[in-house]
């Protein structure tokens, strides 16, 4: 059983504490699911999820407020039981924050169906030519009656091709660079909308690369003002980049706990949990999934306490907390021998699967930009 004392420290009330004990049983019970359609298991995860009212913690409701503090715990303790349902929950959120933050009641309605496992959500921000840097996004939304029509190229989009609704970034041109940009919601049937390729990783998930191709959208598309997508997709990232320091923690926690039971078996020549340099890396790794938790639940309760922005905190929650479990989880593998890098042992599947958080919702040297910028101003 994973390392629970933290739900002891004081970022946490009585209530997140109830409901990291109810999805701890709700996981045993429902994870991890079979991956093997990848598409059709993260659409029976986000059924499951929504069925199990989890889902409802992905947007908020008119006049509430995400609570950051619930994300992360919902994402860690998924994670630690199924990268992919913590995927499919994650997305649910990521998808559907900007609808969240600055959504009119009107597009609330897709809100609804998210939260309720209904519909399926993708984040259109990535582009071949602007993944690091939004404000160089390419992809064109210009007037025309009554709405908008869009057209460009997203790359490396979440649920794309299984996703229902999008919120897509695209350039309306008010200023150059971060100030022309605007948020824009588009059900996947709109016409011009196309898959280009399906894109596989190495931890599959649906993934891929779409095409606007003269995308027709109505004036209540637009999410929040018009020239203001780039401040819209950033405080999107500002609530969600601790959440990925949550996944990243979850993952690490498991291959700690994979370790510890690997190190504590019995052998011939004594458990490898009595020689001490096995010692010293439990350690290390102990440190540094604490040393994460405390950085990614100090953002979170930040938000949660209403602080404006939390840009360097999410930034150093997101940084730290998916590096070092990279190195943790190297560490697992390492403790695990040839076992480690063998399929079907759960740290070579987590070695697989966190490399991808040290890119997604910001690669780590964007973070480090973040909070460098954040010292100089
Ligand atoms: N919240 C609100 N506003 C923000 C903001 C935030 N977190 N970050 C920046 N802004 C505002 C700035 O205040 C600035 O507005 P003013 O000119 O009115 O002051 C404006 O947005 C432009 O900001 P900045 O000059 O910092 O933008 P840059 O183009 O230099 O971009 C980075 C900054 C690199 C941090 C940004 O492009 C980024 O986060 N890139 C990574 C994108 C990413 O995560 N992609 C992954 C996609 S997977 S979903």
């Amino acid at each position: 059983m994973a390392d629970r004392s933290f739900l002891d420290w004081p970022f946490f009330e009585p209530r997140h504490r109830d409901l990291a004990a109810r999805l701890e049983d709700w996981c045993a019970t429902h994870l991890p699911v079979d991956h093997g359609h990848v598409d059709a298991a993260c659409r029976g995860l986000v059924t499951a999820l929504g069925k199990g009212g989890w889902l409802s913690h992905t947007g908020a409701g008119k006049d509430e407020r995400l609570d950051v503090r619930t994300l992360c715990l919902i994402r860690e303790t998924l994670a630690r039981h199924d990268g992919l349902a913590d995927f499919a929950f994650a997305m649910q959120g990521l998808g559907m924050g900007a609808v969240s933050l600055f959504g009119t009641d009107e597009q609330r309605a897709w809100l609804e169906r998210t939260r309720a496992g209904k519909a399926i959500a993708g984040f259109m921000l990535t582009e071949p030519g602007a993944g690091s840097d939004v404000a160089a996004t390419a992809s064109v939304a210009e007037r025309v009656s009554g709405g908008w029509r869009l057209s460009g190229e997203k790359t490396y989009i979440s649920n794309g091709g299984i996703a229902d609704v999008y919120v897509v970034l695209a350039r309306s041109g008010e200023a150059p660079g971060a100030k022309g940009l605007s948020a824009f919601l588009m059900p996947a049937e709109a016409p011009g909308l196309s898959v280009v390729e399906r894109i596989e990783v190495m931890a599959p998930h649906p993934l891929a690369h779409l095409r606007m191709d003269e995308v027709v959208l109505p004036e209540d598309a637009l999410i929040g003002a018009a020239g203001a997508g780039f401040k819209v997709a950033m405080t999107v990232l500002d609530h969600f980049r601790p959440t990925v320091g949550a996944a990243a923690l979850g993952f690490a926690r498991r291959a700690l706990d994979e370790s510890l039971a690997r190190v504590g078996r019995a052998r011939p020549s004594g458990a490898l949990a009595d020689y001490q340099m096995v010692q010293g890396h439990l350690a290390d790794m102990a440190l540094k999934i604490d040393a994460a938790a405390l950085l990614v639940y100090r953002a979170a309760w930040a938000k949660d306490q209403g602080a404006a922005r939390i840009s360097r905190a999410a930034a150093m929650a997101k940084l730290y907390a998916t590096e070092a479990a990279q190195e943790v989880i190297d560490m697992a593998v390492q403790l695990h021998g040839g076992d480690g890098v063998r399929q079907g042992f759960a740290v070579e599947s987590l070695y697989r699967e966190i490399r991808a958080l040290r890119i997604y919702e910001g690669a780590s040297d964007v973070q480090r930009l973040v909070i460098a910028r954040s010292l100089l101003e």
